[in-house]
């Protein structure tokens, strides 16, 4: 009989609802269930006395919270969870026995954590870092952990390196000095000693390390797995998310003032989304390698720090999920999942990837010492929805009430039971591979190929992304004291492209490679840049409407209501909350009032008419608002007399592209409509301008202070 029960959408929460703890429960009790009848006052020997021993219900409850705190994740301390469901496409069977690939119409319950990497549980969102994208499927064959990030390649090769990249990239020992950023000596120290983190930096220095949201990032496995048939065939396989609503980054100002007036932006962006109901959702990917062709191609399939090129490894798109569903409890769900790369299900199996190899290590064993033990798989969280039964016993905090005498096999008192599986009952067996070699601590040729993907990527981007990537190297390596260090960065990237390093090198104050390397060549892999994404929707995107007493109503519902019907969520921002009147004396309810919000926290924004223009254009705040949002590239809209507003600003100057302006709109996203203007092709334009994301060509307009 198989035991495993049959798992839908709902089984995960079914699961958790049985641990769930009512919030609206009438009285207060002790841990033991014992009501309270007081809790402002310690147990006292008299009134003026000391507290006493006996006070139970006070020691309980200081006890519990001294002891609150468990150690953080060593890397990915910060990050943010949701839960939700994964569904295939289509059949998978001719590539992977694994149970969740197979049927289209089985919802299998999924737990994700986005992270950042380098900085504690309690810094910025927004700093500019590699973004963890671990998702955990509950499948009835087990759990099956893929534990990736926003980028598909790792800065070393080896596992056995990690805990000298984190050294260099965390706070420097002496004083714990800087916090959640690699812009400091010891990260670039070991980057220009390293010449194989040369492709990630290429990517962490991009704009890919600015997601604009969890929602709107890649995912990647990263490593090399493998996918193996129900006939034992196995292939070489790459994992890929990508988000429905395209890959989307903030700009580095951005970045660094919203750490300051909102460290949470990310976090909060992924709880209201989906409270909201605007789910993200991203499509699953395999690019697969035939076991026949795994050295035909330049670089070693094994190594980490390569991406498997789109042009030569199609992706497959397989299946979708969707987050629905935000945690009950953020320490109970969000902090204690833990995440393993070795938790696969039969049809999903490893490599020999020497990256992965030590990964498979290292989850384990730094869930036993974060969550106190080996039985952090009990944690409602992280317990599988298939059946667990085996013969380990004991150890802290055991939650299971394994009943019986037996705890070994073989035995005969309990019939062999629990037994092991064979493969056509569920059992996982490992993929055999034929290994043989030497006993040294070597790696392949191929992994010293450090330059022609990173090539490639430079390569890759656009005028605008490059121009990003120059920038970043200048603010990292602008904070490096050494020079020696500074020195050794440019001639490391002297060998990606001489352009980019004489560029860099003019930056930081130290004299450009005394040879200029080679160009980046001419090969690309359009997909590494965003520019190619997904531009057509506006959905979830949020707009500030700027408006004081005296805005002209009309116009603001028909844009609102154009904005609303395409998914995007538009905000009245004024000087205080609570209602304004309109010229002709209605009444619009503010959601923010200047100094709780920003321009930094909208997409774009909204300017209408009306007299309340008068009052607009003598704000400073106002003014700041539209330069910032124009000096971040966002869209800008105007109407009527708030078209004044952006001749008061310091983008005056700036060709405005009209109602029906079609192409302008495009290149500038600055767009108005007279106040004889068509409002509707307007609303359409602006929608179109939103969309667009960014308007790069605005950052060669550098005068625009803000
Ligand atoms: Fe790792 C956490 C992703 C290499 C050791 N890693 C962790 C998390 C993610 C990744 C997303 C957070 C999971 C969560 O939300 O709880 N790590 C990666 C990727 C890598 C990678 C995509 C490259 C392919 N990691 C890597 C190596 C090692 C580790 C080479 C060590 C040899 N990673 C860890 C860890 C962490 C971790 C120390 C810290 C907290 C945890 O595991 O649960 O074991």
């Amino acid at each position: 009989m198989d035991e495993r029960r049959k798992i839908d959408e709902k089984s995960k929460q079914e699961q958790l609802d049985t641990v769930r703890e009512d919030a609206e429960r009438e009285f207060l009790t002790t841990n033991q269930g014992v009501r309270v009848s007081h809790t402002d006052d310690s147990l006292k020997a008299g009134e003026r006395g000391p507290t006493l021993l006996e006070d139970f219900h006070f020691r309980e409850k200081l006890t519990h919270f001294d002891h609150e705190r468990i150690p953080e994740r060593v890397v990915h301390a910060r990050g943010s969870g949701a839960h939700g469901y994964f569904q295939v496409y289509e059949p998978m069977t001719e590539y992977t026995r694994a149970a969740f690939l197979q049927d289209p119409s089985k919802k299998t319950p999924v737990f994700v954590r986005f992270s950042t990497v380098v900085g504690f549980r309690g810094s910025a969102d927004t700093v500019r870092d590699v973004r963890g994208f671990a998702t955990k499927f509950y499948t009835e064959e087990g759990n099956y952990d893929l534990v990736g990030n926003n980028m598909p390649v790792f800065f070393i090769v080896d596992a056995i390196k990690f805990p000298d990249l984190v050294h260099a990239i965390k706070p420097e020992q002496h004083h714990q000095m800087p916090q959640a950023s690699a812009a400091h000596d010891t990260f670039w120290d070991f980057v220009g000693n390293l010449p194989e983190i040369t492709h990630m930096i290429m990517w962490v220095l991009s704009d890919r390390a600015l997601p604009r949201s969890y929602r709107m990032m890649d995912g990647f496995g990263v490593n090399t797995f493998r996918f193996v048939n129900a006939g034992g065939k196995a292939r070489f396989v790459k994992f890929h998310w990508r988000p429905l609503l395209g890959v989307h980054s903030l700009v580095w100002d951005e970045t660094q003032k919203l750490a300051g007036k909102d460290p949470d932006f990310n976090r909060r962006d992924l709880w209201e989304a989906i409270e909201m109901g605007d789910y993200p959702e991203f499509e699953f990917g395999v690019q697969m390698i035939e076991e026949e062709d795994e050295h035909t191609f330049e670089f070693n399939i094994l190594d980490a720090t390569k991406i498997w090129p789109e042009e030569e490894v199609p992706i497959r798109w397989i299946g979708k999920m969707t987050l629905n569903r935000n945690p009950d409890n953020f320490f109970a769900e969000t902090e204690q999942v833990a995440f393993c790369p070795a938790n696969v299900v039969p049809g999903i199996d490893l490599s020999n990837d020497p990256l992965l190899q030590g990964r498979l290590f290292s989850y384990l064993d730094t869930q036993l010492i974060r969550l106190g033990g080996p039985n952090f798989q009990e944690i409602p969280i992280n317990r599988p929805l298939a059946p667990v039964a085996n013969n380990q016993r004991e150890g802290y905090n055991r939650m299971t009430i394994n009943s019986g005498e037996i705890s070994y096999f073989p035995n005969a008192l309990g019939e062999n039971k629990p037994r092991p599986a064979p493969a056509e009952e569920g059992g996982f067996v490992h993929y055999q591979e034929k290994v043989e070699g030497w006993k040294i601590r070597a790696r392949g040729e191929k992994f010293n190929d450090h330059f022609s993907q990173a090539k490639l990527f430079w390569n890759s981007m656009s005028d605008a992304e490059k121009e990003h990537i120059v920038k970043a190297f200048h603010f990292e390596l602008g904070k490096v004291a050494d020079e020696g260090v500074r020195r050794r960065v440019v001639d490391l990237i002297n060998n990606v492209d001489g352009d980019l390093a004489i560029r860099v090198a003019a930056g930081i104050g130290v004299p450009p490679p005394a040879e200029k390397g080679a160009s980046s060549g001419t090969k690309k892999s359009p997909n590494l840049s965003q520019e190619n994404t997904v531009r057509d929707t506006v959905k979830s995107r949020k707009v500030a409407i700027l408006a004081m007493d005296g805005y002209d109503h009309n116009e603001v519902m028909q844009v609102k209501q154009a904005l609303k019907d395409a998914g995007a969520h538009p905000l009245v921002v004024s000087q205080f909350r609570g209602m304004i009147t309109s010229a002709d004396g209605r009444e619009m309810e503010v959601d923010k009032s200047y100094v709780t919000t920003a321009s930094i926290m909208y997409d774009a924004v909204y300017i209408p008419g009306g007299k309340h223009t008068d009052t607009l254009k003598s704000q400073g705040y106002v003014l700041h608002f539209v330069n910032e949002a124009f000096k971040h590239c966002k869209p800008i809209g105007a109407t009527g007399e708030g078209i004044e507003v952006l001749e008061a600003s310091d983008i005056r100057g700036v060709k405005y592209a009209d109602a029906g302006a079609g192409e302008d709109v495009v290149d500038m996203g600055v767009v108005t409509c007279g106040s004889r203007g068509d409002m509707h092709s307007f609303a359409g334009n602006f929608k179109t301008a939103i969309a667009q994301h960014r308007h790069w060509d605005r950052e060669k307009k550098e005068q625009v202070p803000a």
